[in-house]
């Protein structure tokens, strides 16, 4: 093959070895220029006399990190995936695979079909497809299953998760760990082939062990679990066919996988993965990032200590800073906690937890943060004591450091105005556990700069957030949002439906948890704190709910005080706390109200309408670059159902008009609160879809 038609793939004959080398930026992904070039480097290198054995190898960061995703819901081009593989697998001259980087799904599918495989040190393989609401199309349920034991393999194909070359080998999965260059091990794999010392053979000859008893197991499990979502227990049906001839078993699974690439799981799995890369391209991302190595934050409580934490796994050198000695030091010791479990959970070694130790300072004094890039104001939401810190850090900071507040609402301009540099603050606003979730939304207020907008993206790429652009308003994406479709739930519960069928129903829907008890985990004293603030400026037309007041004015605040709406004794289960029951009861009786229960599905209506609703606004009001954005943060920072993809690629399935008819039907009881957002108005005239705006 001449070097010029496709760089994705080109051969090299270094005397008995014929190399074919991938080179498809940036993770070699198996797109059809690669599918033909393997396919017609095989028939090349097959056919060259001197060529005794085949090296498949990578250049760049990785071996192939499977099918090109892009390529997804279009007709695929052929040659497809399964025949490169089938060519791989039949190919005359013996055809070895260095794995590097990663070999992820139909990448590993590739080696999985070579005849042998050396995987470098540290490389991370596995079949994800699961996580993209579809299995393994290109062999890999059939061959997986013939190198490793079922057990192994059912767990691999149905978890995505990955293992590293070390544990392949144990397994079976690759037969050498090699040192070196990928190149440099694909010279030696195709010597050591030719001078027998890398055994070689075809994995589609080999004999699965199929227990009927483990397929069994492993479909009770996934039949059960919730969201029950139907890719993993195709994937177990797919693995129950490994007994049979391979191209049999082949068949089989591609027919699952093709019935998977139709599913609404897939749609939405894949948009979840679109998502949490497309909210990167930000307008200032092509800005100078100012630098972000050091960092001050203001703060030790638990966003603090979180933050803080995220930062220091990022490599990033962090100065904790309390209002005494006593307090940073109890900072600085809580951080050392979430280092240690973050040991335990195998997220970091000893020596690298020692290293971030080692660059971790607490303090008491703000002129400590003189010489810091950055820092992160996470203190009491009291916009008076947040100006005042601002007006010290103004003098105190060296030119050029980006001053971050971590507020959940206030307005960041305000912040900004109480500096004569407004255009470097920025709103850095993470959500709590800070060290665990990925979620971090940007708020740019309207002097902040390009160059600060950047260097918050950089700073969130190294502690792997997901980093979402927000304008400011009360609560910005994510609480805005939330503090408009919550009230649904209180009207739901005064109106006749009890709380643990409101959290029953959006549970079943997919939600990890209900909005009562999240609202007992997160703490009712918070939502009590925000009511209370926004009580003053609240329209009078609009339906006020006082049960939650009730609750709290009685001290039940949720798990932190063993009752909430719930009880939290030790037993496991979640029992309703009686007491609440009957505020329920006094209050719908106060107001006159005749409860009327109402179904699961209009709970989930109302609640999803409501939510959507608000979600239009805020991008219409540009508070959102687009719809895909604010599907990020549901999915990033609420525990949103992944397999849904975020509200607004759940709100297209519904449909703009269905839902326009929806609040127009729920305006009749309450026009204030149900009111058609015209962006959705837009939508359904138009019959668009919030795709269209992504
Ligand atoms: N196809 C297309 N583009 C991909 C891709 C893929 N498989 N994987 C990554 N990219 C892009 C990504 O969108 C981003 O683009 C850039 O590469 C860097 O990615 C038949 C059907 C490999 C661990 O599920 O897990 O094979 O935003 O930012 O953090 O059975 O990417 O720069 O334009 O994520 O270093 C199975 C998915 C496919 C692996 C690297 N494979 N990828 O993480 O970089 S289905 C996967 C990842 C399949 C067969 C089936 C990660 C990564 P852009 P990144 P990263």
């Amino acid at each position: 093959m001449s070097h010029s038609e496709t760089q994705a793939v080109r051969t090299e004959v270094v005397g008995k070895a014929g190399l074919i080398i991938l080179n498809n930026p940036p993770v070699n992904a198996l797109g059809l220029k690669l599918r033909e070039g393997i396919v017609d480097a095989l028939s090349e290198l097959n056919g060259d006399a001197n060529v005794e054995a085949i090296v498949i190898y990578g250049e760049g960061k990785a071996i192939s990190a499977g099918a090109d995703i892009t390529e997804f819901g279009k007709t695929p081009k052929l040659p497809t995936l399964p025949e490169v593989v089938n060519a791989i697998e039949t190919s005359e001259k013996p055809v070895a695979t260095v794995l590097h980087g990663v070999a992820l799904g139909g990448g590993l599918e590739v080696c999985l079909a070579s005849h042998a495989r050396v995987a470098l040190k540290g490389t991370l393989l596995g079949l994800p497809e699961v996580t993209l609401g579809l299995l393994p199309g290109a062999g890999g349920t059939q061959r997986l299953t013939r190198l490793v034991d079922l057990e192994t393999a059912i767990d691999l194909i149905t978890s995505g998760r990955k293992v590293d070359a070390a544990k392949a080998l144990e397994i079976g999965l690759v037969d050498q760990i090699g040192q070196g260059a990928p190149r440099d091990v694909a010279l030696k794999a195709a010597n050591d082939i030719i001078e027998g010392d890398l055994k070689t053979r075809v994995t589609g000859e080999l004999t699965a062990e199929i227990d009927v008893d483990v397929l069994a197991a492993a479909q009770e499990k996934y039949d059960r679990k919730r969201p029950k979502l139907i890719a993993p227990i195709k994937a177990v049906e797919a693995a129950s066919h490994a007994a049979k001839p391979i191209q049999e078993g082949a068949k089989l699974e591609r027919e699952l996988f093709l019935e998977l690439m139709e599913s609404p799981d897939r749609q939405g799995l894949i948009h979840a993965f679109s998502a949490e890369r497309a909210t990167r391209q930000f307008p200032e991302a092509g800005a100078q990032p100012r630098a972000c190595d050091t960092a001050g934050v203001i703060g030790g409580g638990t966003m603090g200590v979180g933050i803080a934490t995220a930062m220091l796994l990022a490599g990033i050198t962090v100065t904790i800073l309390e209002t005494s000695t006593e307090r940073a030091d109890n900072a600085k010791a809580a951080i050392e906690k979430n280092l240690a479990s973050a040991v335990k959970r195998g997220k970091l070694s000893e020596k690298a937890r020692d290293e971030r130790l080692a660059s971790l300072s607490a303090s008491a004094d703000l002129t400590d943060l003189s010489d810091v890039d950055v820092v992160v104001e996470a203190v009491f939401e009291d916009l008076a004591v947040k100006t005042e810190i601002f007006q010290k850090l103004d003098k105190i900071c060296k030119p050029g450091a980006v001053l971050g507040t971590n507020t959940s609402y206030l307005d960041v301009n305000d912040i900004a105005a109480a500096t004569s540099r407004p255009e470097s603050v920025v709103g850095l606003h993470f959500f709590s556990p800070a060290h665990i979730m990925r979620l971090l939304e940007v708020v740019v207020a309207d002097k902040t700069t390009d160059d600060v907008v950047a260097t918050a993206l950089a700073m969130a790429a190294r502690m792997k957030k997901v980093a979402v652009r927000s304008g400011v308003c009360d609560g910005f994406i994510g609480n805005r949002i939330l503090a408009h479709y919550r009230k649904v739930a209180d009207y739901l519960l005064l109106d006749g439906n009890s709380f643990e069928q409101v959290d029953k129903a959006l549970e079943d829907f997919g939600f990890a948890m209900g909005p009562f008890a999240v609202g007992d985990l997160a703490g009712l004293d918070i939502g009590w704190a925000t009511r209370k603030r926004k009580a003053p400026t609240r329209p009078a037309e609009e339906r006020y709910v006082t049960i939650a007041d009730h609750i709290c004015e009685n001290g039940w605040f949720g798990r932190k005080t063993g009752r909430g709406y719930y009880l939290y004794g030790d037993s496991k289960s979640r029992e309703p706390n009686p007491d609440v029951v009957e505020i329920v009861e006094q209050v719908r009786a106060s107001e006159g109200i005749e409860p009327r229960a109402v179904s699961d599905e209009e709970i989930v209506s109302r609640y999803m309408t409501a939510m959507i609703s608000e979600a239009s606004r805020v991008v219409e009001e540009g508070i959102a670059l687009r719809p895909i954005d604010v599907d990020a943060v549901f999915l990033f920072g609420y525990g949103f159902p992944r397999h849904l993809g975020g509200p607004l690629n759940y709100a297209d399935r519904v449909g703009a008009a269905q839902l326009v008819a929806q609040i127009e039907t729920y305006a009749k009881e309450d026009p204030h609160y149900w009111q058609v957002p015209s962006l959705l108005q837009k939508l359904a005239d138009s019959n668009g879809s919030f795709a269209d705006l992504n």
